[in-house]
């Protein structure tokens, strides 16, 4: 008989349903050392959470995460809530001797990620591991990518280029949530979707950030509040609410290796809805990835002829590729939800093998040292060169 991991998850909107299938479904396709038991289901909302419970599969829920930690039925305490509350629930369990998986940003500050960060790693002398949910790194053509470049088949990097574009908040008539409001979520499309490409780019490169110069924009400040919520945003009402918080926001980096990075992050991409796009060159040759067609990789290999080289589209659907063999025949393709499948297999194949999985939260605190620098950069506008004879 397998072993058992009970699981205590923290919030059932999105993030807590996209986790939920996560862990319903590692087990039924992938050979896991641990059987996830989906033990405890937590949110403030007792009718909400239960109904929650009934459709995301979990046997039990609670209305007070202290609860769950408490619990010796949970091994592992899952945090999808905002990010105002993940130092807070991640330090306590793992103080109570429970596995932790956060959601990103690991946190709304750097103090509080740094003390997330020291909780982790005291934790782990202890056998308790814990990992931040950048889940993309866990889509099969990011791991291809990655190991083009592991295998020098980019060559030295030159340049990266990385976008992350969604249009949920274009329109001026959607609502507030909280990702709208700084103190739940510490920041906007930066901290939301900026997070996902500084992580990625790292990931693929090896590399780290190691400056940047940016620059942020709110563009509707003021928005209907919301008369019923939804899975992003919901439906507005007649009050209004501050948005306080970044719209887009724009920046240059250096990489340790010397690559030259070039990001944007917004949700006014009107027309894109989950483009992450990231194209990396180097001496050797050249990659680009976009999610919107997320079962491809395109790569350009500079050592072929002239007279016949160009981007091939490598069709990421086979079983020689990351994660793809556990799943559908080759060529069939896999989803958004699969990344946070993969996410899962990788977490308890470590906590079995009683290694410390990645990304870790030390990476996650390295993530948010690079969006406080972004946000200190952008707030010193005397770096901001002006073009002589206008205004
Ligand atoms: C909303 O912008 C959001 O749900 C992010 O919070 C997620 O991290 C991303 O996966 C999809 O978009």
């Amino acid at each position: 008989m397998t072993p058992t991991l009970g699981i205590g998850l923290i919030g059932y909107a999105f993030m807590g349903a996209a986790h939920s299938h996560a862990w319903r479904t590692a087990p039924h396709f992938f050979d896991l050392p641990l059987r996830p038991e989906l033990t405890v289901l937590a949110g403030r909302d007792s009718a909400k959470v239960t109904e929650a419970a009934g459709k995301l599969g979990w046997r039990g829920t609670a209305t007070d995460w202290r609860r769950v930690i408490e619990r010796e039925d949970v091994d592992l305490v899952d945090v999808c809530t905002p990010g105002n509350t993940h130092a807070e629930i991640a330090i306590a369990a793992l103080e109570a001797g429970k596995h932790v998986l956060c959601e990103k940003p690991l946190a709304n500050t750097v103090a509080e990620a740094e003390a997330m960060a020291e909780a982790a790693a005291k934790a782990a002398t202890r056998g308790v591991r814990s990992m931040v949910g950048f889940t993309y790194r866990r889509v099969p053509a990011i791991g291809l990518a990655r190991k083009l470049v592991a295998d020098g088949r980019l060559g030295q990097i030159r340049h990266v280029r990385a976008q992350y574009l969604q249009d949920w908040i274009a329109d001026p008539a959607a609502p507030m949530s909280w990702r709208l409001e700084k103190d739940k979520a510490g920041s906007g499309a930066l901290g939301d979707i900026g997070a996902h490409v500084v992580d990625l780019t790292q990931h693929i490169t090896g590399q780290t950030l190691t400056g940047v110069s940016a620059t942020l924009e709110t563009f509707v400040t003021e928005r209907p509040l919301p008369t019923e919520t939804g899975k992003l945003g919901g439906v507005g009402g007649a009050e209004t609410g501050q948005v306080t918080v970044d719209d887009a926001a724009v920046f240059l980096g250096r990489f340790t290796g010397g690559a030259l990075g070039v990001f944007e992050a917004t949700r006014f991409a009107l027309g894109r809805k989950n483009g992450i796009r990231i194209e990396i060159n180097g001496s050797a040759g050249s990659l680009a990835f976009d999610f919107e067609d997320m079962n491809v990789l395109q790569f350009f290999d500079g050592s072929e002829p002239a007279e016949t080289a160009g981007f091939r589209r490598i069709i990421v659907t086979e079983p020689e590729h990351p994660y793809v063999g556990a799943w559908w025949p080759a060529g069939h393709g896999l989803g958004y939800e699969h990344g946070f499948t993969h996410q899962v297999v990788d977490l308890v194949t470590a906590i079995a093998a009683g290694e410390d999985p990645t990304p870790s939260f030390a990476d996650g605190l390295q993530v948010q040292r690079v969006l406080d620098a972004v946000e200190r950069s952008a707030a010193d506008s005397s770096r901001w060169t002006p073009i002589r004879g206008e205004n």
